[in-house]
């Protein structure tokens, strides 16, 4: 090994020169060189920096692969389930830098999401029996997909506790619709797209009676069922369209996690499945906990759909109307050829297409390996219609030995496999806390590195396209035990960059994530994706018009009619017009507010204290507040973002006068 000081300005010089050596003019030589003779004379203090903050070689390559100074920016983008913020998290790659929340399923005061504004209708849009929600358990961001890529257009992500998937738009990266589902009680498969973005799927997880009826525990076998979901996107709206979806009906095993095919496998979807043997507790009269009562079988199932067919089915009316939804009953589904089943290797976690499409991996969760099923087999066996019988539902069962590829030996606990660019596939051992990278023509392990610690989830660049990008793989991390500063019992958890693009995996950079515990992510080079700066004049961001109540600077004033008040405003550094607002109680109060800033990050906030008010009023936004002033008294109005020197002067009163004595 050569020596520290060797090693670093090796380093250096290499990355200075590195790819202007090969490809450029003398110029651009010369400086290079110049620049790295420069860098010769820091190596001796970076050597002693080395030292005393106890680095060694790997450290300091590890920080010149990640480290992105200010001003320049990331190559990829990760969107990261916030786990129970119900939030989306944005992160840079390579730098790890966490760059946005996007507000989702919760209220966010700093985006102003769900304080009063427009935004309050698209958390409604989530409630469940007309009740509102306001937390989730965000679990599979989905980018929008054409032709098998990333689009760069849209995300989708669900909440597995209530059952909700959400619709975000990449222009503005907001949340533009919630829609709930009427039928299921949670859901896990999801929210995945075909590779056109047709449907966005979603599948529930613990089986309850359709429409969340009431039905004894001893109805289980009978009444209670799974449900796929397949919401229509719209993509011209940039909205899911409910009255296009429709559902099918599933046996009551407990279904986990799904993928869409793609390429070959286009029109079939895939979820895998544990609890087969249907076990539901009782651990008070003292039956077997639902744990080890769901662990009794060899096998559990693998679900294969026919969407496409069940789509035609739909649109020949073979599905009954079932709270709003066109429901494909179990009965079709197995009769049709929409719904067949395969055996799975004990409580599988984990199913994902290769970026051929021509095979799909679950992980064996309690066994030490991945089973590798062939689409071409699997198609085969469904046409010539060799089964090796049915279950208690009627759905057919292909015969697992003809239908799989192999399977490939990884270790303790595979769960989520993701693929590179070079036929290789990762896969996360969460018992055995390491990365497994094996190659999915040889169904061999080529290398693990160990991770810290218990690997849940797994991404990779590109990953869920028909093109990964290789490079990089980050391990998503349950426990962080002793990576970072002490913050109380309740421990971030870990997020680490790994490099993949050499012949040996690399880890890079450990990133804390202290807000919930994220369960899929994807990542998207960044030059497919085009945010705007701004929004255009007055737009409106939950129509993407010009709202009809906008207001342009001179047209500001304040509308009384009984006791309806409307008061038009703009904001622009740095007051408000109007800045009183003059109410008697019991008012009924609109504010249509226009932000007339078109300066790149000229955000200005509006907050009325006390009114529970607060928003953000991004360059051109507008927003519309409804409110009754109920409470008599003086209110400072002001604004929340630290926008010029006369910030904290941007403020107004609304001043609410009390009822006379007496008055109704
Ligand atoms: S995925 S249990 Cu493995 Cu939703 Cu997290
Ligand atoms: Cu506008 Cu501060």
């Amino acid at each position: 090994m050569k020596s520290h000081g060797t090693w670093i300005a090796g380093a250096i010089v290499a990355l200075a020169l590195g790819t202007a050596a090969a490809a450029c003019s003398n110029k651009a030589e010369r400086a290079a060189r110049t620049q790295a003779s420069e860098s010769l004379k820091a190596s001796s203090s970076v050597r002693e920096l080395m030292k005393q903050r106890g680095l060694v070689e790997a450290d300091v390559e590890a920080a010149l692969r990640t480290y992105v100074p200010g001003g320049k920016q990331d190559d990829y983008l990760i969107f990261a389930s916030g786990g129970q913020s119900g939030q989306v998290l944005v992160i840079g790659v390579p730098s790890m830098r966490l760059l946005k929340v996007i507000a989702v399923f919760s209220p966010e005061p700093w985006q102003g999401y769900a304080y009063g504004g427009e935004s309050d209708k698209i958390l409604a849009g989530g409630n469940q029996n007309g009740r509102a929600i306001t937390w989730a358990d965000v679990h599979h961001p989905n980018l929008s997909e054409a032709n098998g890529e990333y689009d760069g257009k849209f995300l989708f992500v669900n909440d597995k506790a209530n059952a909700r998937v959400a619709v975000i738009d990449l222009t503005d990266f907001a949340t533009k619709q919630i829609v709930a589902n009427p039928l299921v009680a949670s859901d896990h498969g999801g929210a995945f797209v075909d590779q056109n973005s047709r449907y966005v799927i979603e599948t529930s997880q613990y089986p309850a009676p359709l429409g969340r009826e009431y039905a004894p525990i001893s109805e289980y076998k009978t009444r209670y069922r799974g449900l796929a979901m397949f919401w229509r996107f719209d993509r011209q709206q940039g909205r899911i369209d409910p009255a296009q979806s429709f559902a099918i009906e599933l046996p009551p095993y407990t279904q986990d996690l799904a993928d869409a095919g793609k390429l070959v496998s286009d029109g079939w979807a895939f979820i895998n499945s544990f609890n087969t043997e249907m076990a539901v507790g009782g651990t008070l009269e003292g039956k077997p906990p639902i744990e080890s009562g769901a662990s009794q079988n060899d096998m559990d199932y693998l679900h294969v759909i026919n969407w496409r067919r069940a789509e035609d089915l739909v649109n020949a009316g073979r599905a009954p109307v079932v709270h709003g939804v066109r429901v494909l009953p179990l009965a079709v589904a197995a009769e049709e050829g929409v719904l067949t089943l395969i055996g799975e290797p004990k409580s599988p976690h984990g199913c994902d297409v290769t970026p051929d499409g021509t095979a799909i991996v679950v992980g064996g969760k309690l066994d030490t390996h991945a089973t590798i099923y062939d689409f071409a087999k699997i198609k085969s066996l469904i046409d010539s219609k060799r089964y090796q019988g049915k279950d208690d539902y009627g759905v057919p069962i292909l015969p697992f030995k003809d239908a799989i590829r192999g399977q490939a030996e990884l270790g303790l606990g595979p769960l989520h496999t993701v693929f590179d660019d070079r036929g290789n596939a990762y896969t996360s051992l969460f018992i055995e806390s390491k990365v497994a990278k094996w190659s999915v023509k040889e169904m061999k392990v080529l290398e693990k590195l160990s991770v810290h610690y218990n690997i849940g989830h797994i991404l990779s660049a590109e990953g869920d396209t028909v093109s990964p990008d290789g490079k990089y793989v980050v391990a998503m991390n349950k426990m962080s035990l002793d990576r970072f500063t002490g913050v109380g019992p309740l421990f971030p958890q870990n997020f680490q960059l790994v490099d993949i693009a050499g012949q040996r995996m690399r880890l890079l950079y450990d990133m804390p994530i202290g807000i919930g515990e994220p369960h899929y992510s994807q990542m998207i080079k960044t030059d497919k994706l085009k945010p705007i700066k701004a929004y255009k004049p007055g737009e409106n961001p939950y129509t993407g018009q010009r709202d009809p109540n906008a207001v342009t600077g001179g047209q500001e004033r304040i509308l009384r009619n009984g006791n309806q008040v409307e008061v038009f405003m703009t904001a622009v550094r740095s007051h408000f017009t109007p800045d009183r607002i003059e109410l008697e109680e019991g008012d009924q109060v609109t504010l249509h507010i226009t932000n007339l800033e078109q300066a790149d990050d000229q955000t200005h906030g509006f907050t009325i204290n006390m009114y529970n008010v607060n928003l953000s009023l991004e360059p051109g936004k507008h927003e519309n507040v409804k409110f009754t002033a109920d409470m008599p008294g003086v209110y400072p109005m002001y604004c929340t973002e630290f926008c010029s020197a006369l910030h904290l002067e941007m403020a107004g009163y609304m001043l609410v006068k009390p009822k006379a004595k007496g008055q109704p």
